[in-house]
């Protein structure tokens, strides 16, 4: 063990979880700690995303720290440009730059009994008593099977590298995937294109959310009044939480989801574009899309959706199951993420590596921890989605039950904690009890879904999850 009243922790990430354990690390009093981030700047997904038309579907005034609100919002669903500055600000103002260790990849983290040795890719090595994965849940891009796909002749890019070289006024652009990525690409190309052609291979519900400017004497108001900023991000998150429960088994909330969905659908005139869109599973069973302009996008005359089935990629364009071929200038592929990856490797107690764990059905212990991984924290992990509830808010409650573990360790109260094995089975065959009452069982493909195709997201109440999360049990944990 490393300084005793400050245990080190070794932090990976420094997207919005990562920064945040930070800070409250800061806050905390402890400043024997270290964040590895990969690429030369913070903010993770909101780094990374940079495609047209980028926003965050949570309610803006909701959709920050809680206690570092921000007036200066100018959406009322923030842009992805300014979620990023948000993050840089507050790697800024609580002068985080000190304690992160920019364009350090780190290659794999080992539990040597009782402590954590990091190795990065450039060889050097650190360790720590603490070790907290903050590395984003969807960071890895799903490239599509799709055969073909290199032989593509223009310029092909996933939407999370979106390649801002390429010039897409008057061009034929294809778009492969309809969730929330793609709902929000569409409307942001479709008047500056030739043509889109987007291809959906599964329906999805939409639910039309008004989006708005923020007024200049709104964002004052906000500046004038702290108050009203605290009391709008509470509110914000109260909604988000009712929209929850919906998500979560509420039988009347979700047909009001649903009805909400349906009714968006009747803005498409044409039938045929009606039926084409119209999913044949429970509206939530999918992440639910939000978006105001999807509907209005996909009828301009200048947008195509195609539902033939791609049989192969060729360098002209998209060669349908029908034999046409829908000849393209760029693709774009909206078609999500490879869900919880990580590109290093965690070698816990015994040898034993997470990945295995992890495979199929993952084991986690109250969505932070991981039985055979002592002192190892995971923040925004599976089984941690509630719904279309905001990630930070879910990260904060993880955060501060991890500085509570940090604190017990610093306090000399144990020096390891290792989640039981047959606590987090007991916990986990609760959630998959219960996932069965919510929508996620509704039969559809997502990327909620683990290796066996079962839900890895958190099945109970938002309340519920603040609950558990309030304090260590230290009898769940073998300690030393
Ligand atoms: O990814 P997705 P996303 N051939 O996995 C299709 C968050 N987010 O990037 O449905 C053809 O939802 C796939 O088809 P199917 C949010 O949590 C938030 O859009 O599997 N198609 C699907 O249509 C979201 O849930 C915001 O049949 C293929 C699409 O690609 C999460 O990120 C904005 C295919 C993938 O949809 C991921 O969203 C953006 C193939 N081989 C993202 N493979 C906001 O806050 C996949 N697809 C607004």
């Amino acid at each position: 063990m490393t300084a005793a009243a400050q245990p080190r922790v070794l932090i990976i990430g420094a997207g919005m979880s990562g920064l945040l354990m930070g800070i409250r690390l800061l806050q905390s009093g402890n400043t024997n700690f270290r964040i590895f981030e990969k690429a030369p700047k913070a903010g993770g997904t909101w780094r990374e995303n940079t495609y047209p038309n980028l926003a965050c579907d949570v309610f803006a005034v909701a959709y920050t720290y809680s206690f570092e609100p921000n007036p200066d919002w100018n959406y009322r669903f923030a842009r992805g440009d300014e979620i990023q500055k948000y993050f840089e600000r507050c790697e800024r103002k609580y002068g985080l730059a000190p304690f992160i260790s920019y364009s350090t990849a780190v290659t794999e983290a080992r539990w040597e009994k009782d402590h954590w040795e990091i190795l990065t890719a450039s060889g050097e090595r650190d360790r720590g008593d603490v070790l907290v994965s903050a590395a984003g849940a969807l960071h890895h891009p799903n490239y599509p099977d799709i055969p073909g796909l290199r032989e593509f002749a223009g310029p092909c890019f996933h939407t999370a590298r979106w390649d801002h070289t390429v010039d897409l006024r008057g061009k034929r652009v294809g778009v492969i995937g309809t969730g929330s990525t793609a709902s929000q690409v569409v409307p942001g190309i479709v008047d500056k294109v030739a043509e889109v052609h987007l291809f959906q291979r599964t329906p999805q519900w939409v639910m039309p959310t008004p989006d708005r400017k923020v007024s200049q004497a709104e964002r004052a108001r906000r500046h004038r009044f702290p108050w009203l900023l605290r009391l709008q991000h509470r509110l914000g998150l109260f909604l988000m939480e009712i929209f929850s429960r919906g998500v979560l088994g509420n039988r009347l909330l979700l047909r009001y989801l649903e009805a909400g969905c349906r009714a968006n659908l009747r803005a498409i005139r044409d039938p045929e574009l009606r039926r084409k869109l119209t999913p044949d599973y429970p509206a939530a069973c999918k992440r639910l899309v939000i978006s105001e302009d999807f509907a209005a996008a996909i009828q301009r005359d200048n947008a195509h959706l195609v539902t033939e089935r791609i049989e192969r990629i060729e360098p002209g364009g998209v060669r349908t199951g029908d034999g046409h071929l829908h000849e393209l200038d760029v693709l774009v592929l909206a078609t999500g993420f490879a869900p919880y990856k990580l590109d290093f490797e965690v070698i816990g107690a015994g040898g034993r590596r997470l990945a295995e764990r992890m495979a199929g059905s993952p084991l986690m212990y109250r969505t932070v921890g991981v039985p055979g991984f002592p002192n190892y924290f995971v923040l925004f992990g599976p089984y941690s989605p509630i719904g279309n509830m905001s990630i930070i808010e879910n990260s904060e409650v993880q955060a501060n039950y991890v500085l509570q573990c940090i604190e017990l360790i610093g306090r000399g109260v144990l020096r390891s904690m290792n989640p039981r094995e047959d606590v987090a089975l007991a916990l986990k065959e609760d959630m998959r009890r219960q996932i069965r009452n919510t929508v996620w069982a509704g039969g559809c493909n997502s990327w909620y879904l683990d290796g066996n195709g079962e839900a890895v997201v958190y099945p109970f109440q938002y309340a519920h999850f603040r609950r558990e999360l309030r304090a260590p049990l230290l009898a769940d944990f073998e300690t030393t």
